[in-house]
């Protein structure tokens, strides 16, 4: 099990990766962007993931550091990405980048993103912050002014695991978001389970109606691909296209297709 210390070690050696998962335009198969996704590789070849040291780093306190590294290593990344797109004359991605409820509720965060995006040379229109329904609700003043502060910078805000909370609509009308992520517990039942696929298509239609763009997770199969976007859906995200993948393999997946 991950332990504090073990993350202090990892933090000052620089221990700790990031993957990349594309997310991809639903109508033509394009890459529109990639969520980064921290990894702990170990001396041994195995890997801890997110949701073994995460948590842990939340209770510590220690996610601030390490979601400043996050954000930093995310924001270089694309922006080298977007200037090989540029000079090859490809559309720019975006990068997608998780923050916690600790680093949302922090002031210092606006200025920290947007010292990222400065130091990065990355234009703000190309990161997403995913902030989840907890993690607003939790301290939400906070975390909203911040999230206010950012979009009035042009940072988009992605509402990840779309469902699995408890904000309520009249929430969501209110929330400085751009776009919506529908989990992948919704995503699942899609189209073979109609009830749960008339509440993912509810779900569309409101965020449409919010000019929200819609993000599915946990696309698999293409026919969950084809009623995605039956639905309005706009990207997806899933082993249907990609796993979570190391850097070179994103760069290379970014030469090889568009
Ligand atoms: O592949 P996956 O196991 O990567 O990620 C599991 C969960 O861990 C994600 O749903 C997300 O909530 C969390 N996670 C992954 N990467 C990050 C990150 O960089 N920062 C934060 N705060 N959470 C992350
Ligand atoms: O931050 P968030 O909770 O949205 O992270 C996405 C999580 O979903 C990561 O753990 C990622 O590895 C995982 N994931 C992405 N696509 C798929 C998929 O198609 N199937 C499954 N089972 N997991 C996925
Ligand atoms: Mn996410
Ligand atoms: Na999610």
């Amino acid at each position: 099990a991950a332990r504090r210390s073990g993350l202090d070690r990892a933090l000052a050696e620089g221990s700790f990766e990031l993957y990349y998962q594309p997310i991809v335009w639903l109508d033509d198969g394009d890459i529109g962007g990639f969520e980064a996704l921290v990894r702990w590789p170990q001396p041994d070849g195995t890997i801890i993931m997110p949701d073994d040291f995460i948590p842990l780093a939340e209770a510590t306190g220690q996610i601030l550091p390490l979601g400043r590294w996050i954000l930093r290593t995310a924001t270089e990344q694309a922006a080298r990405w977007n200037e090989a797109r540029l000079a090859a004359g490809v559309a720019p991605v975006k990068i997608s980048v998780n923050v916690s409820a600790h680093q949302l509720r922090d002031p210092g965060f606006p200025d920290e993103v947007g010292k990222a995006l400065t130091d990065a040379g990355l234009d703000p229109a190309f990161l997403m912050v995913e902030a989840t329904e907890s993690a607003l609700i939790d301290r939400a003043g906070q975390a909203l002014a911040n999230l206010r502060t950012l979009t009035q910078h042009g940072v988009g805000v992605s509402l990840d695991d779309f469902g699995t909370g408890y904000s309520s609509l009249s929430y969501l009308r209110d929330l400085p978001v751009s776009a919506l992520k529908i989990d992948k517990a919704f995503v699942d039942g899609v189209p073979a389970e109609p009830r749960q696929t008339a509440l993912v298509k509810g779900i569309i239609g409101i965020a449409k109606s919010l000019t929200l763009m819609v993000v599915a997770e946990g696309v698999e199969t293409r026919e969950q691909r084809r009623a995605l976007q039956n639905m309005g859906a706009d990207l997806g995200q899933g082993y249907l296209y990609a796993r979570p993948m190391p850097v070179r393999e994103a760069s290379e997946l970014m030469r090889a297709g568009r």
